[in-house]
């Protein structure tokens, strides 16, 4: 098996916050099929007993938690059931995030909260909870979800842009902060990618045609597509297993180009 040997994740306890389905789900997935055992939470029971069912249909045999991750009571009390219950996390996903697409100056101060308390105070709580058990067996994962919006900004997503781009940073801090426990953490920064948080961008207009924004972004997009949930799979297994034990602090943009394109000049 030699260098595929590196790429197991055999044995390993893996948390994907918010993973019931879209993205989460896809990399828990991914993860699984690597050998990993998952364990998810989400806000409500029903979304979780949803997920429980969609895991059971792919054949895993999933462990799942209602928290609401911008909680720390909560998050210390889940964390605390999961290694008494499954056992201490080896690999931590920080990927439940929410988005408000609102002009700022029509967002109040508390719909800005909103987003970065989930985007980018979560990520921290949760890292603060897993981190002690991480030091103790001697080696850990961190995976933050970032966006191209740790990048760029545009109209509507002020609060989101600003809390994936302090998630950038708080990926960098963890990694500078931990590394020398052997725990690396890495941000994947997925391009647009088709799930429920970008449906409203994809929406069939009432003459039938593409939403302005999906062909805006199929032009903006050198693989001209948008991006699929399978997509982020292999880097996120890459960024879970012993494949890139010296790969620490980095964000792996998985966007189709996007980042690296000024966009198709006009026909
Ligand atoms: P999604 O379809 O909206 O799913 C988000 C998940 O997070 C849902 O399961 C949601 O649960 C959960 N969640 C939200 N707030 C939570 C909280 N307070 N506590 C626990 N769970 C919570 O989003 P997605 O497209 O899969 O995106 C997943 C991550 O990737 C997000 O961080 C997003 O910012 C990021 N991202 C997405 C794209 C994209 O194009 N889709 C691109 C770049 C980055 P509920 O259903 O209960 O709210
Ligand atoms: C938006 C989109 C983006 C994507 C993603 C891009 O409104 O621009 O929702 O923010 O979700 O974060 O990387």
């Amino acid at each position: 098996m030699g260098i595929l040997n590196d790429f197991s994740l055999e044995g390993k306890v893996a948390l994907v916050t918010g993973a019931s389905y879209g993205i989460g789900f896809a990399i828990a997935t991914a993860y699984a099929q690597a050998g990993a055992t998952i364990v998810f939470n989400d806000i409500k029971q029903e979304l979780v007993d949803k997920g429980l069912a969609a895991y059971k249909e792919e054949g895993i045999e999933a462990h799942g938690y209602v928290c609401d991750v911008t909680n720390e009571e909560a998050v210390t009390e889940m964390v605390k059931k999961i290694e008494e219950e499954v056992g201490v996390i080896d690999i931590l996903v920080n990927n439940a995030g929410i988005i408000k697409r609102i002009p700022m100056l029509e967002m109040s101060a508390d719909q800005f909260r909103q987003v970065i308390d989930v985007d980018l105070n979560a990520p921290f709580i949760v890292s603060k909870a897993v981190i002690p058990g991480m030091i103790k067996k001697g080696h850990g994962k961190i995976i933050n979800i970032c966006s191209m919006m740790s990048e760029l900004g545009r109209e509507t997503v002020s609060a989101y842009a600003a809390a994936k781009g302090g998630l950038k940073m708080l990926t960098r801090n963890i990694a500078s902060e931990y590394g020398e426990y052997n725990i690396q953490c890495n941000g994947i920064g997925p391009g647009y990618i088709a799930t429920p948080q970008t449906a409203p961008l994809r929406e069939i207009q009432p003459d039938g045609s593409r939403h302005p924004f999906d062909q805006f972004i199929i032009a903006k997009t050198p693989a001209a597509r948008w991006g699929d949930t399978a997509d982020l799979q292999g880097p996120a297994v890459f960024l879970a297993s012993d494949a890139s034990n010296f790969v620490n602090g980095h964000v792996l943009y998985v966007d189709g180009g996007i980042l690296a394109y000024i966009g198709k000049q006009p026909q």
